[in-house]
């Protein structure tokens, strides 16, 4: 037998994925390095479809119909390179090859061009949504040439997320790296909007005085509105579980340091090297290393600070509809910024990306999924050139009549000593947008006296240097 698609590498992603695309009718034929890992999975998945076993390269490849699609979900890094080591030379012009890991996108650009020049087609692919959207439908995020896509865009429709509208939350973003970029921002947006709902959760248990279970509470109802997101709906599972063996809230028993696995330091490097100020998805990934220098906490404790004093029953109430406000105020900016990189990436690379197609895809199966998305989406759709999210008149009005409160909120937490970086941060991005006359002009100045670097005038064209050390008249540059 044929196989319409073949997938290597079965550990969880791999395994369910495979399971999706026979879930879903297609044929697939199935390969791991450790030949058990294929053996397990016919043995409990093998009556769900039609599955092609097999053992080695020669095998997979000559299990596969033409023009030969082969999805590789291995470990990122190294293993994906030995995987296209050991098939390429067993492929033919027009096969390809998607690699559906977490893929760095250079990359995926220095692997396409390599396999572009054999014929081969890759398509670095973003997968989100874990095991659970792998199975049951991920958003998913391919790069890669216009023909792929083509071959390969039917299947992944099949496969994917559909958002409440029934649209499959599969695009093609962009050519070669253009997938794994996305799918990048898509993981800092992530960072961002945990971090964001981690300051909320400490604010109300903090400033207002609440339990988690209370806070679990307001969580669900905040899903009810404008928030209505898959992380705002965890959250509130999270805070209300009970640790069985101690019967104390289980977010009191976790050690409060937060790991990660990357992508996230990815997009703020990559932000860094493109100059575009991703501060809230920075913020986010400091304050999870921040949280894991148990020394430095540790040396810390004794220094000064107010201690936050809960507040009254009825204050504490307004005080949560505030960081409502906040939440949601921070969460425009965050995704703002994540879009900028996007507009960067696209514009550094050439991938003539569509932002409003990727919010389009994000709104169902991965993790940062939200009603907000329709939002942006609109957003992008009314005006296709839009600069900036903030320029959009709607978000513009919301973050308006948000601001008043997340003022407020940014100064309680600061007077009470409770840490909000996502939160402030975003707020002075705001307000760094705003701002008529940024400091920006006494940095040229301190540039210009130090290291005679020049700078522009206001009022005239060119480039000027003042003679600090001289007359410190005037000269052009
Ligand atoms: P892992 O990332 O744990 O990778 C395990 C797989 O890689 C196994 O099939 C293993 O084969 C194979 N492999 C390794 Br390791 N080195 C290899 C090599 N040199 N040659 C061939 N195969 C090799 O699996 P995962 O958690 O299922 O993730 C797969 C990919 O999907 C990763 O890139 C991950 O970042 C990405 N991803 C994961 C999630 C998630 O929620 N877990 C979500 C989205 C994307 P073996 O069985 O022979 O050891």
């Amino acid at each position: 037998t044929t196989a319409q698609i073949g997938v290597t590498g079965l550990a969880v992603m791999g395994r369910n994925l495979a399971r999706n695309f026979a879930r879903n009718g297609y044929s697939v034929a199935l390969h791991n390095r450790t030949a058990s890992r294929t053996h397990a999975l016919m043995e409990e998945f093998g009556e769900e479809g039609v599955f092609v076993p097999t053992e080695t390269a020669e095998e997979f490849v000559a299990a596969l119909e033409r023009p030969r699609r082969l999805v590789v979900m291995v470990k990122a890094g190294e293993p994906t390179d030995a995987v296209i080591k050991e098939f390429a030379p067993l492929l033919e012009a027009g096969d390809m090859i998607v690699d559906g890991g977490n893929a760095h996108f250079a990359d995926t650009r220095r692997r396409e061009k390599e396999l572009r020049e054999q014929g081969i087609h890759f398509v670095g692919t973003g997968v989100s949504g874990g095991e659970e959207g792998a199975l049951h439908g991920p958003s998913i995020m391919p790069g890669g040439s216009v023909e792929s896509y083509a071959a390969l865009g039917p299947m992944l429709e099949k496969i994917s997320a559909k958002a409440k509208d029934g649209a499959p939350c599969v695009t093609h973003v962009g050519p070669d790296g253009a997938g794994h970029f996305v799918k990048m921002v898509h993981n800092g947006i992530e960072y961002a909007d945990m971090q964001l709902i981690g300051e909320a959760y400490q604010l109300l248990r903090d400033v207002a005085g609440y339990s988690p279970a209370r806070i679990a509470d307001i969580f669900r109802q905040w899903n009810t509105g404008r928030l209505d997101s898959y992380l705002i709906e965890i959250t509130a599972e999270v805070l209300s579980h009970v640790d069985a063996a101690t019967g104390e809230p289980f977010v009191d028993v976790v050690q409060d340091r937060a790991e990660q696995k990357g992508t996230g330091r990815w997009t703020v490097q990559i932000a860094l090297d493109l100059g575009v100020p991703v501060s809230g998805i920075a913020e986010a990934v400091f304050a999870r290393s921040l949280s894991g220098h148990a020394e430095l906490r540790a040396a810390s404790r004794h220094l000064a600070g107010p201690a936050a004093t809960p507040l009254g029953e009825q204050e504490a109430a307004a005080f949560a509809d505030r960081v409502e406000q906040a939440l949601y105020a921070s969460k425009i900016v965050s995704y703002t910024q994540g879009f900028h990189e996007i507009a960067a990436g696209s514009d550094a690379y050439g991938w003539n990306v569509d932002p409003g197609a990727v919010a389009r895809i994000w709104r169902g199966g991965c993790i940062i999924r939200a009603a907000f998305l329709d939002r942006i989406t609109a957003a992008y759709e009314a005006e296709p050139g839009l600069v900036s999210l903030l320029a959009d008149k709607g978000f513009a009005d919301e973050i308006a009549a948000a601001q008043d409160d997340w003022r407020a909120v940014v100064a309680a937490a600061t007077t009470q000593g409770v840490p909000t970086p996502g939160f402030a941060a975003a707020l002075a991005y705001y307000d760094a947008l705003r701002a008529e006359r940024l400091p920006a002009a006494l940095t040229q100045g301190q540039r210009d006296f130090f290291g005679a670097h020049t700078y522009r005038r206001v009022d005239r064209e060119g480039s000027f240097h003042t003679l600090w050390g001289g007359d410190r008249s005037e000269v052009e540059a």
